[in-house]
């Protein structure tokens, strides 16, 4: 293939078509990405023409272009953020030296494994929620599903990419197994807990773009600030989709809130107006946010210590903090002793983990803020739980606790579990209201109001998904 033809098919800003041993490596890897896509990307939607934006380049006219294509010749590019000119390492140990162009050898395993984990969630995410499609509230929402989804697909080449070009022979066999792996299988699951939970309906979907996907940006917040600085620029430009991603999610919820706070005003009961009622919500909410806390790791973590003071992963924003070394620091954090809830101090690089937990709790705390400007008066506010409550990782992971935080048994968990988080009713319920999609352009399902505004200054009734037999 001609040079400008691969720079056609494959957008980057990598230099590809003078790159021989990338371009070998993704000869090999990209037919099987693709046979992937095919059986694992969006059921039923492969020969649909989605109105998509594709990054052709880092900058901002380039990086959103809009128009309509089949997914499987969605343009997957590799994208890395502009250099900064003398960038140094931002923390640990090694502060102030220059950042690395090259993979250190003592820091090979780690790196490797940080880039694994990172690609692994973004193929997961798209196998959670292929089958989204058949169920859909809207073309505007379908096509912000596959938005998303081929957006987690050009994340995946992201890392392949990294460990393509910086990890040899390893990097390429970690690269197929990216492909391999598939959510919620028992016997080849994705690596971390939250990415083999199903995600089946709607209402977890705009949770999970709310709550998981937000995950993301504070992981990619602490990968920009590696020292390894092809980590660190690929990270920054993915930053710049997955706020897409967030706003589907963040907006999703709302307009469901909206929707049902209209009923809720108009004195109807939303269960019989086949909308959701806002306990749902929250049971929802608790669910998908406490699988979302349970991605940053343990509380206390010799894995985050060590990738701090090596440089490799920081803190989000990490120039807002004063000390960037953290060797003598320590973090006050409520643990279990003895069965009961007490301050300890942990040495600060042990605390990483919580401390970009508590960053990521903060940006959530706004977030439901803004849903409940919709539920102004009503009657009605959501909440984020307890971070203790219903954790399957970490210091808590094994112990009940209520949504306030109270340490509770096992029994009174049990007995009470059907408020606090989805049971088999509220999933009977969501699929007897999304069994039928809405294909027509401009309808909307009934338990969701429709947007504001369409996408790219397009009307909400344009038709964001379309089928032509050509
Ligand atoms: N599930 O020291 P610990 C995204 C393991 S989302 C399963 O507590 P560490 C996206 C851990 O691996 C962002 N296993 O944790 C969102 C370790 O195993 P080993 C993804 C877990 O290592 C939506 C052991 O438990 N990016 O981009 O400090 C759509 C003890 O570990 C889990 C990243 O995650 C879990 N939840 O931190 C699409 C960034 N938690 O060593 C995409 C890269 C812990 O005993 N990853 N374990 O075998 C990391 O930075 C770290 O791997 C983690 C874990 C923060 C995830």
């Amino acid at each position: 293939m001609s040079q400008v033809a691969l720079d056609e098919k494959i957008p980057n800003n990598v230099n590809l078509s003078q790159d021989k041993r990338l371009q070998r490596a993704l000869e090999k890897w990209q037919p099987a990405f693709l046979s992937w896509w095919r059986e694992m990307g969006p059921d039923g939607f492969q020969a649909h023409e989605v109105y998509l934006r594709t990054a052709v380049s880092v900058d901002p006219k380039g990086w959103a272009q809009f128009g309509y294509v089949r997914m499987p010749e969605y343009r997957w590019g590799i994208f890395l953020a502009d250099p900064i000119k003398d960038r140094t390492i931002g923390f640990g140990d090694d502060y102030g030296k220059p950042v690395w162009q090259e993979v250190p050898g003592e820091h090979r395993n780690a790196l490797r494994r940080l880039i694994v984990t990172q690609g692994d969630t973004e193929p997961a995410s798209v196998e959670q929620q292929r089958r989204l499609g058949a169920t859909c509230p809207s073309l505007y929402d379908l096509r912000n599903l596959f938005q998303v989804n081929v957006e987690e697909g050009r994340h995946l080449w992201a890392m392949v990419y990294l460990l393509h070009s910086y990890f040899g022979r390893d990097g390429r066999e970690e690269a197929e197994e990216l492909l391999e792996r598939r959510s919620g299988d028992r016997d080849k699951p994705r690596i971390l807990s939250t990415f083999n939970e199903p995600c089946n309906d709607w209402l977890s979907f705009y949770m999970f773009t709310t709550f998981t996907d937000r995950d993301g940006k504070f992981q990619l917040l602490a990968l920009a600030e590696s020292s390894f600085d092809p980590l660190s620029r690929t990270c920054r430009f993915m930053l710049t989709e997955e706020a897409h991603h967030m706003f589907v999610g963040e907006t999703g919820v709302g307009r469901i809130l909206q929707r049902t706070a209209q009923l809720l005003r108009e004195g109807k009961d939303p269960r019989q107006e086949g909308a959701i009622d806002l306990p749902m919500v929250q049971r929802y909410l608790n669910f998908w946010y406490t699988l979302s806390l349970d991605l940053f790791g343990g509380e206390i973590s010799t894995n985050a210590a060590n990738f701090f003071a090596a440089g490799l992963k920081g803190r989000a924003h990490e120039k807002n903090y004063e000390d960037h070394v953290a060797r003598d620091g320590v973090y006050r954090m409520e643990v279990l002793e003895d069965g009961r809830l007490v301050e300890k101090e942990v040495p600060m690089r042990a605390a990483m983990n919580e401390v970009l937990r508590d960053s990521y709790v903060e940006d959530c705390e706004k977030v439901v803020k803004r849903w409940n400007k919709h539920l102004e008066g009503v009657g009605f506010e959501l909440k984020l739980p307890s971070r203790r409550f219903h954790r399957r990782q970490g210091i808590f992971a094994g112990h009940h606790f209520d949504p306030e935080g109270r340490l509770i048994t096992a029994g009174e968990f049990e007995a009470r579990k059907h408020e606090w988080l989805p049971t088999e009713e509220d999933r009977a319920y969501l699929r007897s209201i999304m069994h039928r999609p809405v294909y027509t352009p401009g309808h909307f399902a009934n338990w969701i109001a429709p947007p504001p505004r369409g996408i790219n200054d397009q009307p909400v009734d344009f038709e964001y998904v379309r089928y032509n037999e050509a």
